[in-house]
């Protein structure tokens, strides 16, 4: 039995695209089988109907309060029944609740070099502290923001010259690179999360300087 990923976006979804694509490359034992999205004008939807995919929009702006949208949002989830959940690029902080009922399974990816600038703007924050290398951590999600066990990251460097776009340019090109290898190690079972640590069981690089 294949397993089953589903993918929570906001926008664009080119991390989300990444993994589908690579999915089907290299055959991984795995669907995406739903990507569901915090807003219903998110350009990754339209991309994901296309390919066949279940989507589902879920308005934050409609719901009470966080806990309320979060339940909502779980219902929708396990709906498909999923064995990994992957935030691409979704925009709303969750419950200890929601992180609590997906523990071990739910993965991130944020663009720095964590536990440096978790939160939002970390390009500009990086480029104002004058840092000479960035990059992107994927990560498993726990109730503290940005601060879970690191699965893997890949660093670029950050030149003189760059502004907010360029960089996030370089460091996404590094994203579409790390995050479906990481979910791969995910869905097969590869990884074990030992406290803050997580070992890749065959050894593989968990980093990657671009
Ligand atoms: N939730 C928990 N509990 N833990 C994490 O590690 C999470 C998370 C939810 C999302 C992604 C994250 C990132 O990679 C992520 C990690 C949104 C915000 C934020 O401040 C911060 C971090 C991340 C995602 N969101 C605002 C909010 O009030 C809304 C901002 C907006 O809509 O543009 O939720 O950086
Ligand atoms: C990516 O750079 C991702 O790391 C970042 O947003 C972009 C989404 O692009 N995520 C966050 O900042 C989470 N707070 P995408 O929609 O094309 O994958």
């Amino acid at each position: 039995m294949n397993k089953r990923i589903v993918i929570l976006i906001s926008g664009r979804g080119s991390n989300m695209q990444a993994i589908v694509e690579r999915c089907a490359q290299e055959g991984w034992a795995a669907d995406v089988v739903a990507v569901i999205s915090n807003k219903p004008e998110a350009s990754g939807l339209a991309w994901a109907a296309q390919q066949g995919i279940a989507t589902a929009a879920l308005n934050h702006k409609a719901f009470a309060n966080r806990e309320a949208f979060d339940a909502e949002l779980a219902q929708e989830i396990d709906r498909h029944a999923p064995d990994v959940v992957v935030l691409a690029g979704f925009m709303r902080i969750l419950t200890p609740s929601f992180v609590q009922h997906y523990q071990g399974r739910l993965l991130n990816i944020h663009p720095s070099l964590l536990p440096a600038f978790p939160g939002l703007h970390t390009h500009r924050k990086a480029i104002e502290a004058g840092c000479r290398v960035a990059g992107a951590t994927v990560h498993f999600v726990t109730a503290d923001l940005d601060h879970g066990p690191i699965v893997s990251q890949v660093v670029v460097p950050v030149s003189t010259t760059d502004d907010e776009d360029s960089l996030a340019a370089r460091i996404l090109v590094g994203e579409h690179r790390i995050y479906p290898q990481a979910v791969r190690w995910c869905v097969e079972g590869r990884l074990r999360i030992e406290g803050c640590r997580v070992h890749q069981l065959d050894g593989e690089a968990q980093c990657l300087m671009l």
